[in-house]
């Protein structure tokens, strides 16, 4: 009963957060599949028709739940005990391993390759740290007694936002692990938060003003730069190589755009003013998100728009990576992480 009732608080909450009001609605399952007169090239991404429950103990949400999945490899906390918080990793072996275990209190774990990254309660104080898998060594990120947030990893370079006190906005900041240098990107009065990076390049959602928020990129040699300005407000960017992606509600309910750094061009993903379009991930061109009717969708060029999950009960926080999709899951009535395979036909 008290699992339950933190599903629906925390479904509540993103409902809330969204400003729309959750309405139960039978799922239009628009799947759409490709023409048949079109010639089909070698590589056609199809989605495989078994669903894998990779957790059954019950993982603890976050607020801001990304990349939890890297490669084969999937990070989670549960409720296995609630005083200790243990995270688990899983790996192509299917092998479940218990990576940490202390009395601190621990938040938000996120994986990259063979280094995991989480915020912990230690010494009095929110700290980043991080823990590789291969050397089975533990680096302190941060050391001030501020909690960090939002934060995220692709390869040696992590990212959070942060501010001085509760009365200064949130500026974005990275840390390299190959130089053990912080550098803070943004410096802006206004709150700037949501980051992602992959590889150099960093995204995040630029709080211009309450009802008009828009996405910056950064990188080394050209420092920030708009991604988009549009009306209304775009968030929740992921980038991966030289994909963006985010939702926009410039047109209504949330939809998904996608932004190519190569080409410069904006494409609108989905273009549906009856749901919302949200919490998008990206990896190469397959493009994940969820609804407001708790559903997970991906996009490709090849296949157009596919309905991953046709489950009645919630299913939310998709994350891609390489041929594989995840996203929690609560058809067991508690939250659990569920993956599904892209298999290239
Ligand atoms: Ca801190
Ligand atoms: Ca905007
Ligand atoms: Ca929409
Ligand atoms: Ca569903």
């Amino acid at each position: 009963m008290k699992k339950r009732l933190v599903i629906v608080i925390f479904s509540i909450f993103i409902a809330l957060a969204l400003g729309i009001t959750f309405r139960a609605q039978i799922h239009e399952n628009i799947t759409k599949s490709p023409s048949s007169s079109l010639t089909l090239p070698q590589q056609m991404p199809v989605l495989s028709s078994e669903e894998i429950r990779i957790t059954t103990n019950e993982v603890v949400p976050s607020p801001k739940i990304k990349n939890y999945l890297s490669g084969e490899a999937i990070i989670w906390q549960d409720h296995r005990d609630p005083v200790k918080a243990f995270i688990y990793t899983r790996d192509s072996a299917n092998t479940e391993r218990l990576v940490k275990i202390s009395s601190s209190a621990k938040y938000n774990p996120s994986i990259s390759g063979n280094k995991l990254l989480w915020s912990e309660f230690r010494n009095k104080q929110w700290d980043l740290f991080m823990y590789d898998l291969l050397t089975e060594q533990e680096t302190q990120i941060t050391n001030n007694d501020l909690p960090e947030s939002e934060f995220t990893m692709d390869g040696n370079k992590i990212v959070w936002k942060e501010r001085e006190n509760t009365n200064f906005p949130y500026n974005i900041f990275m840390y390299d692990l190959s130089t053990n240098k912080k550098t803070q990107i943004t410096n802006d009065i206004e709150h700037q938060t949501s980051p992602d990076i992959s590889g150099d390049r960093i995204v995040w959602v630029d709080h211009k003003t309450f009802n008009n928020k828009d996405i910056k990129m950064w990188d080394p040699i050209n420092g920030i730069q708009d991604v988009t300005t549009a009306d209304y407000s775009q968030i929740n960017p992921s980038i991966n190589g030289d994909k963006i992606v985010w939702q926009d509600e410039r047109d209504g309910p949330f939809d998904i755009y996608m932004y190519d750094i190569s080409t410069g061009r904006e494409t609108q993903i989905t273009n549906d003013n009856s749901k919302q379009q949200i919490n998008p991930d990206v990896f190469g061109e397959t493009i994940i998100w969820q609804d407001s009717s708790y559903d997970i969708f991906m996009w490709s060029p090849l296949t157009g728009e596919q309905l991953i999950t046709t489950n009645p009960s919630v299913q939310i926080n998709p994350s891609i990576s390489g041929n594989n999709i995840a996203w929690f899951d609560d058809r067991n009535e508690k939250l659990d992480i569920y993956m599904k395979k892209i298999v290239e036909q």
